[in-house]
């Protein structure tokens, strides 16, 4: 960007204040890009260059093999604190809700709160909902600091699976615990082994997947609503020229679900139409864009790459942030404008915004003054460049929800889909989630591998960014369908869905292993989701919390697909391990392509073997 105008006319912003211009001054570190560099202790940073012999270890020694193996067990057990932090906000909120200490905040499905307890093995009949909810909360709560046992989750997954984690001694044994030991072993002169740092990475991205992760969307669903199939829009046209705008921006859902019912408060209303709006706006950005969507409609502005431009649209009253994939520069961008920055995280204060703690005491409180604050900004906003154009997208396939909607009302559960798989009308099923990145052609490798896919009969499940960049490219629609493959498209088209189903934030992508675990269980497609035709990719991954959810993934059994740049590169050895010497511990693997019509195929590879070794029929062509 090389100006922005203000309110007034005329303050000038540094040129390079977005992130693309930012990407493009800064090149990746070579070596850093490659996974060798290390910074573990201060005798460096070293930077190991495998095959130049002066370079080809540490100053303690390390190889660059364990360097790569540190880095990447590193960027998984973050990636697990970011779910898992976010899980225990949550599960936090989950008991005050349940004690009667959270005003504006109910258990919503009380249907799924006596599921997931008898899935926990605590008992419902004749107890109070909130009797349960305390049992439930304080049960996943413990999950967190247990130190010996297994966390409660994992009993969820297929008994195969249970097995074979056990006999690699890689159940988690605590959330807390796998990060705590994560960091402990890849700190300077602990673990030198790449498998068994792997493997240790493996069992901290478990602790994500079947825990912090689980915990966030099972317990949201309770408190927020189970998500089912609703219309909404999406893309920067969603802003309102004439309305109050708040965007909602992060993670965590607790204070947007408030932000919700404040922004349809009689006295809101009446002041905003006092300061000359014809209403109030909300729309999102990132993962809590999409909690909110799913929930209740509320449209999405961007993914993570658009948080910068929305700004720079100058109809932003408020963006409110609370943690994770919230730039920096935010504060920054908006100084050339009107729009407040508001933190509401503890955890996460930015310089120049300003800052106003969440607390489920007083939720209720702050969110009434954010919304005021932004009603009273209206009147102070200057010129309005909102892009045209927004376009519909279907949101909200929970587990639940995807359990009757393939087979409509009458025939509830997993057969048809599982029916539709052995038949050869659906290929497999394929989650396409993560962030974008600007080191590449952003979006567009999303949906290119996306329109490739359901071409060749793939079901995608979405999340995310990812979910969002479908959406903008109209994906997310049934009528969608009619750029799939003949033999989904006949599913689409019998049930009415899209052939991309969006299924949330990224800690849900949990519920890809529920669904996955859930198709093992309908049974046809063998015994253990390493079985079931479906894959994973991050065709634009940026984030630590990318690596986690991969790590999971294949760590679960599924093929998981990376873009961008693999982050082992650097080291031959461990490379090959997370590609092929894993595949036989835990019947999953990584794989790297850079570009989409390649990932389609090594993806749809993937599919095809596991048909065969199943012994279904082709797929349709
Ligand atoms: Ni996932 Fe959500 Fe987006 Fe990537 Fe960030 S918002 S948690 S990390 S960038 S998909």
């Amino acid at each position: 960007m090389e100006q922005a105008v203000n309110r007034e006319g005329g303050v000038s912003m540094r040129t390079g204040t977005l992130v693309t211009e930012r990407a493009k001054s800064q090149p990746p570190c070579p070596i850093g890009l490659g996974g060798t560099c290390c910074r573990a202790c201060f005798m460096g940073p070293c930077r190991v260059v495998e095959g130049r012999e002066e370079r080809a270890v540490g100053v303690c020694g390390a190889s660059g093999a364990s360097i790569a193996a540190k880095n990447f067990a590193r960027m998984v057990a973050a990636g697990t604190a970011a779910h898992s932090d976010h899980g225990r906000e949550v599960a936090l909120l989950f008991l005050a809700t349940a004690r009667g200490e959270a005003p504006g905040y109910t258990l919503k499905d009380r249907t799924k709160l006596r599921n997931l307890a008898r899935t926990l093995g605590i008992a419902v009949d004749g107890r109070e909902d909130e009797e349960v909810a305390l049992a439930v909360g304080e049960k996943l709560l413990a999950d967190f600091g247990q130190q010996e046992g297994e966390i409660s989750f994992i009993r969820r997954a297929p008994a195969r699976r249970q097995e074979l984690w056990g006999r690699l001694g890689i159940v988690p044994r605590g959330i807390d615990r796998e990060v705590v030991e994560m960091l402990h072993r890849t700190s300077v002169g602990v673990d030198q082994d790449p498998e068994n740092i792997l493997l240790q990475a493996a069992r901290t991205a478990l602790a994500d997947g079947w825990g912090g992760s689980m915990i966030a969307t099972e317990l949201q669903d309770i408190l927020f609503g189970t998500p089912e199939p609703l219309r909404a829009k999406v893309d920067l046209g969603v802003l309102r020229e004439d309305q109050v705008n708040i965007i909602v921006h992060g993670h965590e859902p607790v204070l947007p679900e408030l932000l919700v019912k404040v922004a349809e408060e009689r006295e809101m209303l009446a002041l905003a139409r006092e300061k000359g709006a014809t209403g109030i706006n909300l729309a999102g950005i990132c993962c809590t864009a999409n909690e909110v969507l799913m929930r209740h409609g509320i449209p999405i502005a961007g993914t993570f790459l658009q948080q910068e431009l929305a700004l720079m649209t100058g109809a932003v009253e408020a963006m409110v942030v609370d943690v994770q994939c919230v730039m920096p520069s935010l504060p920054t961008v908006a100084r050339c404008f009107h729009t407040h920055i508001f933190t509401t995280s503890d955890k996460a204060k930015i310089p120049g915004a300003e800052h106003l703690p969440y607390d489920h005491h007083t939720a209720l409180e702050i969110a009434r003054e954010i919304v005021r604050r932004a009603i009273e900004n209206f009147p102070r906003r200057g010129a309005v460049n909102i892009p045209q154009g927004s376009v519909d997208l279907v949101a909200g396939f929970s587990h639940e929800t995807v359990n009757y909607m393939l087979g409509g009302r009458y025939r509830f559960g997993y057969r048809p889909l599982n029916d539709a798989i052995i038949d050869g009308r659906i290929r497999g099923v394929v989650g396409v989630v993560g962030c974008n990145n600007p080191r590449v052609d952003a979006g567009q490798v999303h949906t290119a591998l996306v329109r490739e896919l359901i071409l060749r009969n793939v079901l995608v499940l979405s999340t995310g960014c990812g979910a969002i960049t479908a959406a903008k490219a109209e994906l997310l629609v049934p009528e969608a369908a009619e750029q799939a493959g003949g033999g989904l498209r006949e599913v689409c088209e019998a049930v009415g869905i899209p052939p991309v189903l969006h299924m949330g934030s990224c800690v849900d992508n949990s519920r890809l292993l529920i669904a996955a675990t859930a198709i093992v269980h309908e049974g046809g497609l063998g015994e253990d989701i390493s079985q079931v035709p479906a894959a994973g990719c991050a065709p634009e991954w940026m984030s630590e919390k990318a690596v986690a959810i991969g790590h999971y993934f294949v760590a679960s059994g599924v093929p998981v697909v990376f873009g961008v740049n693999f982050p082992t590169a650097g080291s031959p050895e461990t490379t090959k391990f997370l590609f092929d010497d894993i595949e036989r511990l835990t019947g999953g693997r990584w794989l790297f392509e850079r570009e989409p019509q390649a990932m389609a195929e090594v993806l749809i590879r993937s599919l095809d073997q596991k048909r065969k070794a199943l012994g279904l029929a082709p797929a349709y062509k």
